[in-house]
């Protein structure tokens, strides 16, 4: 066995420490949740009936999220990503419509709904973004005609960390009959500690939400939580399963790991809502303070950060690559042309210093 472990520990050593990632929406596991994973190894709730311990955890940490994001009684299932997350919100919001014409996103939705697209067979329309990179609510009512079954807004946008105005599009979904559903895969564990709440179920058209406890809920991966207001949803994704322990089945994938759900409650039972409040609350002060560093060599922030990323205006694909040789990733957006810092909760401050050198180096070298 020690030849077969370091062998893969010779592949391990190639991967890049999260230390010097900008780039990223996962972070170092909290060692809580990396106990609990362990503890869960073996479990798998694609077959609930054999697994009824980690089936009721499950339930129970669907309600604290549920709790979370102003809804007590919500229904949902913990999966493998936010991917799969707005795959089953698009998939009800079908089912229960009996609608199959086309969904309307922001320009700024995630490519998973490119795939859905694909996958379900529906025109994905994007509607434009205001000058603050959230969706144009008017954009969005334009869109809409009578093959339109839903509408996505966002809560926590991959590039900017932007929050679209849910109340808005709320409304719009309620005059409109068409399902609403919330993509908050990596707002869902950061807005809520801010005291910004009018994203989730608080809001009275919101059909259904994703969270991914992978992401700023510092659980293993896979781990992602789909919510949806009412119960009827989760059954509209329902197949049958004749000869397992459960006779039907709502979740995307069939065998399906309890780690996520083990680690996502460990993290919540261990820090409590309060001491994630504290890791968000200290990545906010890092991203500001990394904000007005840069600001002070010339380069503008592309928005003032409304959640822990942000973008820097630059000739950003030369920006990425010169870091990248001082061993700092960060990535790239497109529209408006800049570079991208995810503050992560492994972004200490004295790490946010050394970045912040580095790109001063790199800037003045331009
Ligand atoms: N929705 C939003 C708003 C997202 O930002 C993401 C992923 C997803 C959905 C999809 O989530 P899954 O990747 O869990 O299916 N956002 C990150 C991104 O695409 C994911 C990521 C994380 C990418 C870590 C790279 C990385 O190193 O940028």
């Amino acid at each position: 066995m020690h030849q077969v472990l370091k062998e893969l520990e010779s592949y391990l050593s190639k991967d890049l420490q999260y230390s010097r990632i900008l780039s990223s929406m996962c972070t170092n596991p909290h060692p809580v949740a990396v106990k609990a994973h362990t503890m869960f190894i073996r479990t798998n709730l694609g077959d609930p009936g054999l697994f009824p311990g980690t089936a009721e955890l499950e339930r129970k940490l669907i309600s604290e999220l549920g709790k979370l994001f102003g809804k007590k009684d919500v229904s949902g299932y913990i999966g493998s990503g936010g991917t799969e997350g707005n795959i089953q919100a698009i998939r009800a919001a079908k089912n229960v419509t009996g609608k199959k014409g086309n969904i309307v996103v922001p320009e700024s939705a995630h490519f998973s709904f490119a795939k859905i697209g694909d996958l379900i067979g529906v025109e994905v329309r994007r509607a434009k973004l205001d000058g603050e990179y959230r969706v144009d609510t008017g954009d969005v009512e334009r869109l809409i005609d009578d093959d339109t079954f839903a509408i996505v807004g966002i809560a926590g946008t991959t590039e900017l960390g932007q929050v679209d105005d849910i109340r808005a599009l709320s409304d719009i979904a309620l005059e409109n009959d068409v399902f609403l559903h919330v993509d908050a895969a990596f707002g869902g564990f950061v807005l809520p500690f801010l005291g910004i709440r009018d994203f989730d179920f608080r809001v009275e058209g919101v059909c259904s939400l994703t969270a991914d406890p992978h992401k700023m809920g510092m659980a293993t991966i896979p781990s992602s939580a789909i919510l949806f207001r009412e119960e009827e949803y989760l059954e509209a994704l329902n197949v049958e399963t004749p000869y397992l322990t459960s006779a039907k089945q709502y979740t995307l994938t069939g065998t399906r790991p309890g780690t996520g759900v083990a680690s996502a409650y460990a993290v919540l039972r261990y820090l409590g809502f309060e001491g994630m409040k504290k890791v968000v609350l200290e990545c906010m002060r890092i991203t500001r303070l990394i904000k007005d560093e840069v600001e002070a060599t010339g380069l503008e922030a592309v928005i003032e950060p409304v959640t822990n990323v942000v973008c820097f205006r630059c000739r950003a694909e030369k920006v990425r690559e010169e870091l990248k040789k001082m061993g700092w990733i960060v990535s790239t957006i497109r529209r408006p042309e800049a570079i991208r810092c995810v503050v992560m909760p492994h972004i200490t401050e004295s790490l946010a210093f050394e970045f912040v050198e580095a790109l001063k180096q790199v800037v003045r070298n331009l």
